[in-house]
């Protein structure tokens, strides 16, 4: 045998060999031997049950590749009937379920707890939580003189002032409802401490007399107890009582809402004011021009309309000018410069809601026949539609007219917000903040310049503040009635920023 021979004969075993193994390909041609003529050459055809099978096509690396992989850690013995495909997918899915079912059962445990801590901290169900950070207080730490709010909400809303009469109501928890306060002793400084809480100056008071509450006491009274327990705060000593032996407290936190001259049947279609008439009138400005109007509250305080600092929101930019029904004379006074600007939190440009703002003087005003406070709403006097009204201002005399030299006045009705919001009238625009006010027929109103100034209704012998001037379509057009803010409605929001500043 040749040395040829016997390398063919060892390749053709060789072959063989390879054919009866499991990872054999039939020798053929192949890029492995391209340049060796008489070598071998191997067709890889993969793994062959027969040999007529084609060679199959590449598959790209998938999920079921992975789990063959992981199959091979199986402890079953390959084969086995545990171990048929059907099987595996199943026992996987059941993993599948029980890893789910144990994130869903934490989800929702998650979700209770949350839902639980809200309902115990935020909504308190035993008592009531602060506004401005969601604290829950029970109900005896509300009203007990300790501020336990951040800003002591807590606490700002323990008195109010009801009727045309100024009685002092003080809220009981246990009956949930405003109560009338008496007392044996009530004095001058227990009256100047609840004006104080109430938002007012100690200075401002004015006196603390005693009457009968009528029907007001039908549920009983706060009564004072006596103070033995020096230092304790008004409030802890008031306690629920049926009956009271003495009477019940009015309270006059601030001499308010008088005017010294009576209105003489235009603003637009109004007459000129006389000086005293409408003491509270003030004309705020802006590098020397009147832009709006506004009313006195108390001598640091006055109350105008959020829009009219849309342009100008710095205090530095405004002067308060009083005390005078020509405009000539009060802009060549000196004016009050302003410590701040409070605009309401939800005013709304677009729809004029919540259009109302106070503005803190940097120094007070002295009072005098010409420059006083007009009332702010008591609870329950009736300012309601009906209500004759006046309005007053030195805003334009008619839709593109000029302004006057002498303040205007104009008397006006109320209308109810059905009225006001009546598809042919302001169709719906009057929010409950709002309260519309003019003659439907047209020819009375306020206008540009009036923005800001007093909606004032006489109840009871004094002015009260129910409207701020605030917006309308055109002046005194037929069916649009101007709208004003509701300072009833404010009367809470306007104590707490005077409380707070
Ligand atoms: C204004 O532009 C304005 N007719 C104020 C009040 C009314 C209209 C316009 C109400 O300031």
């Amino acid at each position: 045998m040749t040395q040829r021979e016997k390398q063919t004969d060892r390749i053709r075993a060789l072959k063989e060999l390879v054919q009866q193994s499991p990872f054999s390909g039939s020798v053929t041609s192949s890029n492995m031997n391209n340049n060796q003529p008489n070598a071998p050459v191997y067709e890889n055809r993969g793994f062959q049950h027969d040999e007529g099978r084609p060679p199959p096509t590449p598959q790209p690396p998938s999920y079921v590749a992975v789990i063959h992989k992981v199959d091979t850690y199986h402890t079953t013995a390959p084969g086995t009937p545990h171990d048929t495909p059907q099987k595996k997918g199943k026992k996987k899915c059941q993993l599948k379920y029980i890893l789910c079912g144990s994130m869903c059962a934490l989800l929702v445990l998650a979700v209770a707890g949350l839902l639980l801590w809200y309902v115990l901290y935020y909504q308190c169900l035993q008592g009531k939580s602060c506004k401005s950070d969601g604290k829950c207080l029970s109900s005896s730490q509300w009203c007990d003189g300790v501020k336990d709010c951040p800003n002591g909400e807590d606490e700002s809303h323990c008195f109010r002032l009801h009727g045309t009469n100024f009685m002092l109501q003080s809220y009981s928890d246990a009956n949930q409802t405003w109560l009338p306060v008496c007392a044996d002793n009530w004095g001058d400084d227990y009256g100047r401490a609840v004006c104080e809480q109430m938002g007012y100056n100690r200075n401002d008071y004015v006196s603390s007399t005693q009457t009968s509450a009528g029907s007001l006491a039908s549920r009983g009274y706060m009564r004072l107890k006596l103070d033995i327990n020096h230092g304790l705060s008004l409030q802890s000593r008031l306690v629920h009582s049926q009956s009271c032996l003495a009477t019940a407290v009015k309270l006059q936190c601030i001499e308010c809402g008088r005017s010294e001259a009576s209105p003489s049947p235009r603003i637009v279609g109004g007459t000129d004011a006389v000086n005293g008439a409408w003491p509270w009138q003030v004309s705020l400005h802006v590098t020397f021009q009147h832009v709006c109007g506004g009313s006195i509250i108390s001598p640091y305080w006055i109350l105008s309309a959020a829009h009219c600092f849309n342009w100008h929101s710095g205090p530095e930019w405004w002067w308060v000018h009083t005390g005078d029904v020509r405009m000539s004379k009060i802009s060549l006074e000196a004016g009050n410069s302003v410590n701040k600007i409070i605009t309401h939190q939800q005013y709304n440009p677009e729809t004029h809601d919540n259009d109302i703002a106070l503005l803190k003087l940097n120094t007070p005003l002295t009072f005098s026949r010409t420059v006083k406070p007009v009332c702010l709403p008591n609870m329950d006097v009736d300012l309601s539609a009906g209500q004759r009204a006046w309005i007053t201002g030195w805003g334009a005399l008619s839709t593109a007219g000029p302004s006057p030299e002498i303040l205007n006045q104009a008397q006006v009705t109320v209308y109810s917000r059905e009225v006001c919001n009546a598809p042919n009238v302001l169709d719906g625009q009057v929010t409950e903040n709002m309260i519309c006010a003019g003659k439907l027929e047209g020819g009375v109103d306020s206008c540009r310049g009036d923005s800001g100034g007093p909606l004032v209704i006489q109840q009871g012998g004094v002015w009260w503040l129910a409207g701020d001037t605030s917006w309308g379509i055109g002046c005194a057009w037929k069916n649009k009635p101007g709208v004003y803010g509701n300072v009833t409605y404010f009367v809470n929001w306007v104590y707490e920023q005077m409380q707070n500043e």
